[in-house]
């Protein structure tokens, strides 16, 4: 032995004698072959430069939380703005620093309250807003020239920003002291978040209206939050979320010049938004590849301005991230994935709840969230270094692997004429569906380990108190002040607003000057939607459930098989296969559920009717009847399926049809199991099912037994 300094040879050595040759790449979903070890010599020519400073891969502050921490900003809304109100009130009280308000999904739709195909979805994912009045309660006692709120809406976008200004003012703020954020992103709704309204090119006209109407009159107010998020939640790897999320951001960059904006003069207010989950380093390293990438594309687009190439970005932890079995160890993700958006460098955070998987937070739940981030930020010194992790080898070697393998699909997407030409196309939604099949598959084949659900699970769960909202009562109320407020108004001035609107919808006006009359006339949202709808039509797409994918992981695994022979041996003995319609009924556009049962029911031999999605239950039972399936799988996340399910099944009884059976999965609590069981539904599927074992259960209904297969348990 000599005293010479080790080797990276002599390190190989070393790792390979203690693991007997064990290979210890970590090939990453992304396709990322992560090493055990990286160096100096990962980083040679890598030079991550300083905070607040081109191309701000370390932030876009000098100071960054040193100066200010980032906004603890949590995502809440729920039944009507009263209720919402108080809540913002005492989660304000508590340590809460920004506003984010979650609208329900009548309202995303651009549907009143009152209208008939939304009865089970008002005030359930989201506070329901109809009209200015609304609005106003929603803001009651919330100075919006202080407070900064972001609103998640993207379909009902025009009156819902309307409705926002004329709350302002209202409340007697100018529109330039307007602070705040909407998320205004439709190519990703067109991908995976599935709450439009309108066909793909009027849908991007309403973009290029909000970035001319803000950038010429609410100079404080971020015109789009650029999200990534629902892409992650859909199971993309985070390379693809990272390159569709900045593609998507060039596309919208690219109309908005084209519309006859000044680049400088809107890009500064561009905002984005990311997912967190739970690999950790490639989240952090994410959030840095995505400040380098922007800068890159911004720069070849012709920005001149700093501010206008400088990512800024909120970020959420996961939602799939978080189980429904065991939940406090959703405490521990959170927290986790707090930290690595913290340590991206966010400029807001929302940190979700430990009920996520069942049900919208509660008090409780939610004082544990916002608690995670406050604890980090005044608890334990995190934040007064900026970009601690600068200089890591192995971060800064992730950030550039991230940076070139996401410019790859960047290219492709610019090759082929942008991302509203790639999402026509439907290839991103298409490889995003892939990457959540083999997520799925990995999952259920235990190759990918969650705690509490797929290893060491418990044997018994006690469930644990959920928020409940009764939709009916709030439909009552929002119905009753929809008919207050067209009483009231003065209808020929509503009119007169609505017609000018549908007028200039045709004719190319700023459809967002235009509705902020019609909100001060108090036409409703409903109203304002329908005039434009009038002009644009609205779209509507059906899903095409990938092949091959969920069960290509399977290969030649016995229990696999047991169940291609089971469905097999079922379409013997009906002299055809067994055929399932997988439902979407209500507003709830949340469809990764649903394609994966497709996919996977599919590759097994099912004939799989892929139901169109938004249908209404009396669609659904007709669609069910006309194509003569044996099962109706309704999923729902969205809450809505103690109002919809049992109303299928009605439809389907009185249609002398109660011989096809009804399952149910989705975000169901364990607390309404009972309910729907008396209401006819045969099977229920929760946060966390096995898909396979999901089939099994099927097909029992369909008379043919296979066993379960057991979980390992953890040791009481
Ligand atoms: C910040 N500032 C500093 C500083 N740090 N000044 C000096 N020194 C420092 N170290 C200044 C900033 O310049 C800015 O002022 C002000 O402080 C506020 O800071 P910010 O960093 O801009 O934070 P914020 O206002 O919170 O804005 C963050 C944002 C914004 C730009 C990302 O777009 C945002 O809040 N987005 C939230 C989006 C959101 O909540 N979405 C929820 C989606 S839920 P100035 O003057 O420069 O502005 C969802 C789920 C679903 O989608 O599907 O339903
Ligand atoms: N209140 C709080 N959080 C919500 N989320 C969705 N709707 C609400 C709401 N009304 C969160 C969940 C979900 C993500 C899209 O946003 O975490 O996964």
């Amino acid at each position: 032995m000599t005293d010479s300094k080790p080797t990276l040879a002599d390190w190989q050595a070393a790792a390979a004698k203690e693991v007997k040759g064990k290979d210890l790449i970590w090939a990453t979903p992304e396709g990322i072959d992560v090493k055990p070890l990286y160096t100096a010599e990962d980083v040679a020519g890598i030079d991550p430069g300083l905070p607040g400073f081109a191309p701000f891969t370390r932030g876009v502050r000098a100071s960054m939380y040193a100066g200010r921490p980032w906004t603890i900003r949590q995502y809440a809304g729920f039944s009507t703005a009263e209720e919402s109100n108080a809540f913002y009130h005492r989660n304000l009280k508590a340590g809460q620093k920004g506003l984010s308000v979650a609208f329900d999904l009548a309202t995303h739709r651009g549907y009143d309250s009152d209208h008939p195909r939304v009865t089970g979805d008002v005030g359930k994912a989201g506070v329901a807003i109809d009209s200015v009045e609304d609005m106003k309660i929603l803001f009651d006692g919330i100075p919006l020239d202080q407070m900064s709120v972001s609103m998640t809406m993207n379909g009902a976008v025009i009156p819902i920003l309307a409705f926002f200004i004329v709350a302002g003012e209202e409340q007697g703020v100018p529109q330039a002291q307007l602070d705040g954020t909407i998320q205004n992103d439709i190519l990703k709704e067109f991908m995976v978040r599935n709450t439009y309204i309108y066909p793909p090119e009027p849908s991007m006209r309403i973009i290029s209206d909000i970035f001319a109407y803000t950038s010429a009159n609410m100079p404080k107010f971020n015109s789009i939050s650029i999200s990534g998020y629902h892409m992650q939640e859909a199971g993309a790897t985070q390379v693809q979320e990272l390159a569709f999320t900045i593609a998507d951001g060039m596309e919208y960059v690219k109309y908005g010049v084209a519309s006859g904006l000044d680049i400088d003069k809107f890009a500064g207010r561009l905002s984005f938004f990311f997912a967190i989950g739970m690999n950790f380093f490639m989240e952090i390293a994410k959030l840095r590849a995505a400040r380098v990438l922007w800068h890159r594309v911004m720069t070849k687009l012709g920005a001149k301005d700093e501010r206008s190439k400088m990512l800024r970005t909120h970020c959420q932890t996961s939602g799939v991230s978080l189980t429904e079995q065991d939940p406090y160890n959703n405490v521990m993700r959170t927290t986790i994935e707090a930290m690595a958006a913290m340590l991206g460098g966010t400029q807001s955070l929302h940190t979700n709840a430990l009920d996520e998987a069942i049900a919208l937070p509660t008090d409780f739940s939610a004082r544990i969230a916002r608690n995670t981030q406050i604890v980090i930020q005044e608890e334990t010194g995190m934040t007064k270094v900026v970009d601690p992790l600068g200089g890591s080898y192995y971060v800064e070697a992730l950030t550039q692997e991230l940076v070139d393998r996401a410019w790859e699909i960047i290219e492709r997407v610019d090759a082929e004429g942008g991302m509203a030409k790639a999402v026509a196309a439907g290839w991103p939604k298409a490889m995003i569906e892939e990457a959540a099949a083999a997520k799925a598959a990995r999952i259920d084949r235990k190759e990918e380990i969650i705690v509490g659900v797929n290893k060491y699970r418990l044997a018994d769960e006690e469930p644990i108190d959920i928020l409940e909202v009764d939709n009916h009562a709030v439909r009552e109320a929002q119905i009753a002040r929809i008919n207050r407020v067209k009483a009231a108004r003065d209808e020929a001035a509503a009119q007169a607003a609505l017609d000018a609107l549908r007028k200039g919808a045709a004719a190319k006006e700023n459809l967002l000057a235009l509705a902020v009359e019609a909100a001060r006339k108090r036409a409703t949202l409903g109203e304002i939607s329908a005039a434009m709808e009038d002009v644009f039509g609205r779209y509507g797409t059906s899903p095409t459930p990938v092949k091959g994918v969920y069960g290509g992981a399977y290969g030649d695994d016995a229990r696999w098989a047991q169940l291609v022979d089971g469905v097999a041996a079922v379409g013997r003995r009906k002299g055809r296969r067994p055929r399932m319609l997988v439902a979407k009924m209500g507003q709830d556009g949340h469809d990764r559920g649903a394609n994966l049962v497709s996919s996977a029911f599919g590759d097994l031999g099912f004939e799989v009717v892929a139901g169109p999605l938004f249908q209404t239950p009396q669609e659904a039972a007709d669609l069910a009847i006309k194509s003569d399936v044996d099962v109706v799988g309704a999923s729902s996340l969205a809450a809505g399926h103690k109002t919809l399910i049992p109303e299928l099944i009605g439809l389907l009884r009185q249609a002398g049809r109660s011989d096809i059976k009804v399952v149910a999965g989705g975000v169901i609590p364990a607390q309404d199991y009972q309910f729907l069981r008396d209401a006819g539904v045969q099977g229920i599927f929760g946060p966390g099912t096995n898909l396979v074992d999901a089939a099994g259960e099927v097909l029992r209904l369909l008379g043919h037994n296979i066993p379960p297969e057991g979980i390992e348990e953890a040791a009481e």
